[in-house]
């Protein structure tokens, strides 16, 4: 990704590739409409060259005959639509051709050889991106909420990231950034000047200033675990002793039967994931086997691979029955969700049935933990597990419409940093020290916040960032 040559024209196939209706060769550089002119031919007789900016053609992609003398012999590659894009009113501000051809690998390769053969060069993983970013559309913010779009599962998730594109959160950080420069050139002034000839500008009224600034800081962060949890979900696993009706609740969740149900014990044998939209939180949520003792192989390997994910979960729905007493494996279960200190839901399932749970035994486990009582069979109580599963992710502050925050480590290591900084110049001046040892810490955090916009971003960042993007974007 280094190795980037903004003077060359790139190519790539913008669609996934498989059998479909479209498929999206995208070209962009300064060559782009040059090279378009050698491929297409349009129907009313004119080149892409000569085409306006956002005007869509119809025609049809040729490939030169060179074994015909002059190459005048064509053949036609796939009948096509193509869209012009000039610069600089396009995606990465360079001249853009998109093709719209049939959506299978042979056409799709083939348009993308050609434009290959005729001077394009393949685009690495995000490049279109990193281009709109070099080129000064958007900057690394925006660029990184274009993969959260792309990667977005709920529409919460997809809202959140279209703030961040629109540049809400590029807003906020360089409004702050703003403030802790002009803080910055006060505490240099007040090292040259006395208090007297400051102008009214106190070193009291200096800190203050610092102190909000680093509360909105510590909102941002505070914020980014919201921001994690719309981008990445959380794990949620469904965990308890064989046929209290785990699966019978996975497939409720869902709405379809994913896991297999049946009345013998051990039915499930190995985990199964889905990712599911729970009041806009994406879930993955995990059925696994339940846990017994148990000397069959099989159902160990897959009681091991529960335990597992027990471990890992961010939340665990713990299913137990209603219609029988609290045994050993039920017991053991509680134990090492207690060890492991996780997050529970107790999920009390077949309540259509007679009680026989004593649930002040599993409240004395549990005191603190919502309890949902449902019936998996009848689809009954769902929705109030759901919204628990609400209540415990958000703990009463779920994201609104104009939801800012990190929505990466990258992003959210920088704000930390930035904070660790403002903290340490408060210290500083709390303990005595001169301004010009307090204003390198200021400096510092003025130098962290360019890193998040990318105003300051080395190259290995960069491609970093860039690196988790497709071909294509
Ligand atoms: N009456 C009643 N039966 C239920 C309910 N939920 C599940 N069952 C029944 O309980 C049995 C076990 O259900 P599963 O969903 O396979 O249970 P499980 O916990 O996944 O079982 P294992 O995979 O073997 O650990 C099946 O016969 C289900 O039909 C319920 O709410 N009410
Ligand atoms: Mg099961």
């Amino acid at each position: 990704m280094s190795n980037i040559y903004l003077n060359d024209t790139i190519v790539a196939i913008s669609t996934p590739i498989g059998e479909g209706g479209i498929g999206i060769v995208r070209l962009s550089g300064r060559e782009s409409l040059e090279l378009a002119d050698k491929i297409f031919l349009s129907k009313e007789g004119k080149k892409p060259s000569e085409f306006k900016t956002y005007t869509v053609h119809y025609g049809h992609i040729i490939e030169k005959d060179t074994k015909t003398p002059r190459h005048q012999d064509t053949k036609i590659v796939d009948e096509v639509i193509l869209t012009v894009m000039r610069a600089p009113r396009s995606y990465t501000k360079e001249n853009v051709v998109e093709i719209n051809c049939h959506s299978g690998i042979a056409p799709l390769k083939k348009i993308m050889d050609l434009c290959l053969v005729n001077g394009a060069r393949l685009a690495e993983p995000g490049e279109f991106t990193k281009r709109a970013f070099l080129n000064g559309r958007i900057d690394i913010l925006q660029a990184e909420a274009v993969l959260d779009i792309i990667k977005a599962k709920t529409e919460l998730s997809l809202r959140s990231a279209l703030n961040n594109l629109e540049g809400l959160f590029s807003k906020k950080i360089n409004e702050i950034r703003k403030k802790l420069i002009e803080i910055y050139v006060h505490m240099e002034a007040s090292i040259d000047f006395s208090e007297d000839d400051l102008r009214g500008i106190k070193i009291s009224r200096i800190f203050k200033k610092l102190n909000i600034i680093k509360n909105e800081i510590e909102k941002l962060v505070s914020n980014s675990n919201q921001g994690r949890i719309l981008r990445q979900g959380i794990k949620t696993v469904i965990c308890g002793s064989p046929n209290v009706g785990k699966s019978s609740l996975m497939n409720a969740i869902l709405k379809e039967s994913r896991s297999i149900v049946t009345h013998i014990p051990g039915t499930t044998r190995d985990t199964i994931e889905e990712i599911v939209n729970i009041r806009g939180i994406p879930v993955t949520l995990v059925d696994t086997a339940g846990i017994t003792d148990t000397d069959h192989l099989v159902e160990k390997e897959g009681i091991r691979r529960s335990r597992i994910y027990l471990r890992n979960a961010d939340l665990i729905l713990l299913v137990l029955d209603w219609s029988r007493r609290l045994n050993k494996d039920d017991v053991d279960i509680i134990k090492k969700i207690r060890d492991n200190s996780k997050e529970a839901i107790v999920v009390i399932n077949k309540v259509d049935l007679k009680r026989k749970l004593d649930i002040k035994k599993v409240k004395r486990f549990f005191p603190k933990s919502y309890f949902a009582h449902i019936s998996a069979l009848n689809l009954k109580g769902v929705d109030n597990l759901e919204d628990g599963i609400k209540d415990i992710v958000w703990k009463g502050k779920a994201p609104g419409a104009g939801f800012i925050g990190a929505s990466n480590e990258r992003q959210l290591d920088i704000l930390r940093r930035c904070a660790s900084d403002i903290n340490e110049a408060m210290a500083a001046h709390k303990s005595g020290l001169f301004m010009d040892c307090t204003s390198v810490y200021v400096r510092s955090s003025i130098e962290s916040l360019g890193e998040i916009t990318g105003q300051t971003i080395t190259d290995e960042t960069l491609d970093k960032i860039f690196s988790e993007f497709c071909i294509g974007k």
